[in-house]
């Protein structure tokens, strides 16, 4: 019985020179092949290898936390669920995600496009550049993935059926749940911070109650709502972009939740970007231009977000909620947009709270993301962190009082300038 092994670059071109397929994607010479690990996430190991005839992606899940080590476990079936979803999101968002050439359940890996000269969206952020589709493209991925994905417009049989495949995968919520939803409002083991600047805001924010309630209100909905498939951690550094393309990877944290989960997470990560510019700005001179395109950027994700949603109400609704012969009735034709109405406003509502909470998370918890990080002056970073943390609160307490983007927009600018 096969039993799992990690790859090294070493021993790859041995282990899976043997499969036809890909020996047909890379070249038939293994003996030629050159392997690159270039994985630096959390989690996995992630090999580029070339061939004479192309290159591939080799993605292999590790039993462990790779950012922690040994001492904590993972398992590796978060594989098979990174699998299944990328094959549901290739169906629902066509062209949106990597093509996947082989997929091997036992060893963990998934072989799958090289995508170049694509570069993470996280990294092309920081460095200031204007990518001029991301909004449109991420905004319609979301509606797209989101919205067939539900009961909405799945059968509920099927629907049921992929709750149930997905609900195993409970170690990787377990992450969210604790890392995302929890850890930051009390000094849990893991946390760290930009000490001691942030320490006054810390304190502030870990024994503010209506900002914890809040938290936790938005955990019940992560657990309880199973409305559709969410990617589960749709950040910036899940993204692949070139000026023309977008494509979206990583989906290991699919599980069925909040349709409006994986739209805060990402709008977040746009807002973290925005208050991380003037941490660069000592060595790429002033980035006003890029602020003013990544507050663009989240209304564009945001309007496109929403009108895809309805634009698909409106033709795909198959599903058994809001089914249209209820509707029907000739004296009250507006019913289903009432209902569509209703349900965006949900969203709209859920979204500014993963949002805000994401936010936090990022500079109070065990996960930090390198738009902060890559600050080295701790000062400016703990300034910029400061502005983020408080817009975070904001969406997170006020979110019920929040009605448009421009109110957002007016927040975030105001605490830039402070
Ligand atoms: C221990 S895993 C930490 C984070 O990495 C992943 O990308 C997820 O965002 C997770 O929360
Ligand atoms: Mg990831």
């Amino acid at each position: 019985k096969q039993v799992f092994e990690a790859l090294s670059a070493e021993s790859l071109p041995h282990r899976l020179g043997g499969n036809s397929a890909l020996r047909e994607k890379i070249g038939g010479d293994v003996s030629h092949w050159t392997v690159k690990e270039i994985g630096d996430g959390n989690l996995n190991l992630v090999f580029i290898v070339t061939g004479s005839k192309g290159t591939a992606v080799v993605k292999q899940a590790l039993p462990y936390v790779r950012l922690v080590g040994e001492s904590w476990p993972l398992p590796l079936k978060r594989s098979f669920f990174e699998y299944h979803a990328l094959v549901r999101q290739a169906a629902r968002a066509p062209g949106m995600v990597p093509e996947i050439f082989f997929f091997d359940e036992t060893q963990a890996l998934i072989v799958m496009e090289y995508l170049t000269p694509h570069v993470i969206l996280r990294r092309a952020l920081i460095d200031g550049r204007e990518l001029p589709n991301i909004g449109c493209d991420l905004g319609l991925f979301a509606a797209r993935t989101l919205f067939r994905g539900s009961d909405l417009s799945m059968a509920t049989r099927d629907k049921k059926a992929d709750l149930a495949l997905f609900a195993d995968n409970v170690e990787l919520c377990d992450i969210t749940e604790n890392l995302v939803f929890s850890d930051p409002y009390f000094e849990a083991d893991l946390n760290r911070h930009t000490a001691p600047q942030l320490d006054p805001i810390v304190m502030e924010l870990r024994s503010d109650r209506d900002l914890k309630v809040e938290a936790q209100r938005l955990k019940h909905l992560f657990s309880a709502k199973a409305e559709t498939l969410c990617h589960g951690d749709l950040h910036t550094g899940s993204v692949m972009v070139t000026d023309a393309e977008t494509r979206v990877i990583d989906p290991e944290f699919a599980f069925y939740g909040p349709i409006s989960f994986d739209v805060g997470m990402l709008l977040a990560n746009f807002w973290m970007s925005y208050f991380s510019q003037s941490g660069q700005e000592s060595t790429t001179g002033a980035r006003d231009g890029m602020r003013a395109y990544l507050l663009e950027t989240i209304e564009t994700i945001w309007e496109t977000f929403r009108s895809e949603f309805a634009q698909l109400w409106r033709t795909e609704r198959m599903g058994i909620l809001y089914q249209a012969r209820v509707f029907e009735d000739r004296n009250d034709p507006l019913g289903a947009e009432q209902a569509l109405n209703i349900v965006i406003d949900d969203i709209w509502r859920e979204m500014l709270g993963f949002a805000g909470i994401e936010i936090h998370r990022r500079i109070l918890g065990l996960a930090h993301n390198a738009d902060f990080e890559t600050i080295a002056d701790p000062d400016r970073r703990a300034a910029c962190e400061s502005k983020a943390l408080k817009l975070g609160r904001h969406l997170a307490v006020n979110r019920h009082r929040i009605h448009s983007l421009r109110d957002i927009r007016a927040t975030a600018e105001r605490l830039q300038k402070e």
